[in-house]
């Protein structure tokens, strides 16, 4: 049995469940992740791509950088994973999505609560009056200006970015009320979200982590299973029999 009794009588039972996502859930959909084997930061310098500084200091390599990744995530499609965290959000009567992904699967699979922590790649805003643009609104420039006359960057977070601050309150605070926390694919390193899990589990709530291999705070959840989330999620769902 894949599932433990405690955790299935936990999840069926739940009032209040919340889910962090990272790249991992992403992964059965071939958007590279950051960190495995084939990762992103194993090719490129995070420092030199996804940072405000890089930014500001070179903000044609930023754009090409983010281009880069959009045409990938525009190719691809949700996988069985995202569209289990849709089948479950419709049992648990006060749950949230949390998800570190910019790549848009899960409103695409139709999740409905999803607080986006590191934005959204298909999103874009004007440095200095924040005007959102979308995609199709951009002007046609290898580093898009405003009608202020700013410079216009992908609405995501970048390393050294705060974070929206509703966005992040909102997380906090499910993390806090939740019964059960569910972490799936991320390696857990990437602060403040990384720190969530562990909040949930200060507060009481029951932590499992879905990941491919262990993380840091594998020995720190309830139950840490391990393999590939767009398997486990949806035997999860149908071991969980909801009505
Ligand atoms: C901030 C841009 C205030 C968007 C990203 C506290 C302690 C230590 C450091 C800090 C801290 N507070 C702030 C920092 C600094 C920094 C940070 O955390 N650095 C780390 C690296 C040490 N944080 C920040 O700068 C944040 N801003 O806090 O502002 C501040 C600022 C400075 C100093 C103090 C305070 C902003 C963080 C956001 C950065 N933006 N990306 C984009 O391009 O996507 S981060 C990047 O990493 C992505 O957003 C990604 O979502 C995130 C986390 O990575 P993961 O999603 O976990 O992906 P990863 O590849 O690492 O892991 C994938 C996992 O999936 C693996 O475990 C793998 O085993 C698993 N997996 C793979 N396949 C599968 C699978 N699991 C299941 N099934 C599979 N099939
Ligand atoms: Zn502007």
């Amino acid at each position: 049995m894949l599932f433990s009794e405690r955790l299935l009588t936990n999840i069926k039972f739940a009032n209040s469940l919340a889910v962090l996502t990272g790249a991992g859930i992403s992964a059965e959909s071939r958007v590279p992740t950051f960190r495995g084997e084939n990762g992103l930061w194993k090719r490129y310098r995070p420092e030199d791509l996804a940072t405000a500084e890089a930014f500001l200091s070179n903000p044609q390599l930023v754009w090409d950088w983010y281009r880069y990744r959009r045409n990938i995530i525009s190719q691809v499609t949700p996988n069985p994973g995202h569209y289990a965290l849709v089948d479950l959000e419709t049992h648990i009567k006060d749950f949230t999505l949390i998800t570190q992904n910019v790549d848009n699967l899960h409103r695409i699979a139709g999740s409905e609560t999803i607080e986006e922590l590191h934005g959204n790649i298909m999103r874009n805003r004007c440095v200095d009056c924040n005007r959102r643009y979308n995609d199709n609104e951009l002007p046609h420039m290898d580093v898009p200006k405003c009608s202020c006359g700013g410079m216009i960057r992908p609405d995501v977070v970048l390393f050294g970015d705060l974070l929206p601050a509703d966005v992040l309150a909102r997380s906090i605070a499910a993390s806090r009320r939740c019964d059960v926390f569910i972490s799936i694919g991320t390696s857990a390193l990437v602060h403040p979200a990384a720190s969530l899990p562990i909040e949930a589990k200060n507060c009481g709530a029951y932590v499992v982590e879905i990941n491919f291999e262990k993380t840091v705070i594998s020995d720190r959840v309830d139950e840490s299973i391990i393999g590939q989330s767009g398997e486990i999620l949806p035997l999860l769902i149908n071991e969980l029999g909801f009505q």
